[in-house]
C-alpha cells in the first residue's frame, strides 16, 4: 500500500498558515511522542525556519518514557526547545506555559527597549492531523474552546484563542505533506491514526503495527492477547483474530475486525506505552 494523504483542504490550510506566519512570534509544533521524527512535517519546519520554535512531544502518556527522554535530548542538542506533554493532563499546563514564556523572552526584551508595555505575543500551533493541537489549546486556555476529536481532520479552519497571560494562540488544521520521503514514515503516521482510516487498508496498517512492535517490544502481543508470538506476522494476526472471535459467517477470519482491534488497542495505550522509533535509527 502506498501511504499518502494530502487532500485539498491541507493545501488550503498551508496557504492560510503562510499568510499568518508573519503575525506570530513563536511556532509551537505539536508532534506525537511515539514518532517524534516521523511526525515532524518538513513543510511546517520550512515555514517556521525564521521563527522561534517549540516542539511539544505530545501524548507522551502513550509513549515509552525512556525513549521520549532520548528524543528530548536529541532535539535539545539541535538547539530546539522540546518538551514532553499530555495535553489532557492539567498538570502539564505550567511546564508548557513556561516554555512559551521562555520562547518569548527576546521579544519582551525588545519591546521593553522600545518602551512597549504589554506588547502582543502570538503563537501558531501547528502539526500533523490528530496530534492534539486543539486539545493543547483547550488545556492552556482552561476552556473547551477548540473542537477536538479522536480522528484526523477535526479542525477545519483557523481560530485565534486568547490566554489569560495575554498570549494569542492560533489553532490550525492538521497537515501532512505532498510526498513522504520514505514510506516507513507514512506507515508510522498511519499506525498512530493520523491518516484517515477509510483511505487505508486496515489489515496492512495493522501488519505494519505488528511488525514494528514485534521487533521493538518482542512479546507485547503475546502478553496482550495470550497468543504465542512468532516471527511470522500473518500467523500472529490469525492468532489474535481467533482469540478475539473475529470470525465471519462460513468460518472465515474477519481480518478487518482483527486489524481494527489491534490498531485501537495500540492507539489507546492498551498494549502499553510503546514508541515506534528511537533517535539512534535516524540517518542524518
Ligand atoms: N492520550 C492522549 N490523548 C491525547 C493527548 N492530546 C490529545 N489527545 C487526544 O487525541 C485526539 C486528537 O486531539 P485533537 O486535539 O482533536 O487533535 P488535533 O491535532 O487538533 O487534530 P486535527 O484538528 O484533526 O488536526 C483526541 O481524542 C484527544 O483527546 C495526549 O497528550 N494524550
Ligand atoms: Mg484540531
Amino acid at each position: 500500500m502506498n501511504y499518502q494523504w494530502f487532500p485539498g483542504h491541507m493545501t488550503k490550510a498551508m496557504r492560510m498558515m503562510q499568510e499568518n506566519i508573519s503575525l506570530v512570534n513563536v511556532v509551537i509544533e505539536v508532534i506525537d511522542a511515539r514518532i517524534p521524527y516521523s511526525s515532524r512535517n518538513p513543510s511546517l519546519i520550512a515555514m517556521a525556519k525564521d521563527k522561534k520554535e517549540i516542539i511539544i512531544l505530545n501524548k507522551f502518556d502513550l509513549a515509552d518514557d525512556k525513549v521520549t527522554d532520548e528524543w528530548i535530548k536529541y532535539y535539545e542538542s539541535q538547539g530546539l526547545i522540546a518538551i514532553k506533554a499530555n495535553s489532557k493532563d492539567p498538570k502539564c499546563t505550567k511546564k508548557i506555559l513556561a516554555a512559551i514564556d521562555e520562547a518569548g523572552k527576546e521579544k519582551r526584551e525588545r519591546d521593553a527597549r522600545r518602551g512597549i508595555k504589554n506588547g502582543t505575543f502570538r503563537a501558531m500551533i501547528v502539526g500533523i492531523p490528530n496530534a492534539g493541537k486543539s486539545t493543547l489549546i483547550n488545556l492552556l486556555s482552561g476552556r473547551s474552546i477548540a473542537k477536538t476529536g479522536n480522528k484526523p481532520g477535526v479542525t477545519k479552519a483557523k481560530q485565534w484563542i486568547k490566554l489569560k497571560n495575554g498570549v494569542d494562540l492560533l489553532d490550525t488544521p492538521g497537515v501532512l505533506w505532498p510526498k513522504f520521503e520514505d514510506q516507513s514514515i507514512g506507515e508510522k503516521i498511519a499506525v498512530i491514526g493520523s491518516i484517515k482510516d477509510d483511505i487505508l487498508i486496515s489489515e496492512e496498517t495493522a501488519l505494519a503495527c505488528l511488525r514494528i512492535l514485534h521487533k521493538r517490544y518482542n512479546g507485547v502481543f503475546e502478553k496482550a492477547y495470550a497468543i504465542s508470538e512468532v516471527d511470522d506476522l500473518n500467523q500472529n494476526l490469525d492468532a489474535i483474530a481467533n482469540k478475539r472471535g473475529c470470525i465471519k459467517k462460513g468460518g472465515y477470519v474477519d481480518y478487518e475486525r482483527a486489524a481494527a482491534i489491534i490498531l485501537d488497542d495500540y492507539r489507546s495505550g492498551k498494549l502499553g506505552r510503546l514508541s515506534l522509533e528511537s533517535p539512534d535509527e535516524i540517518k542524518e
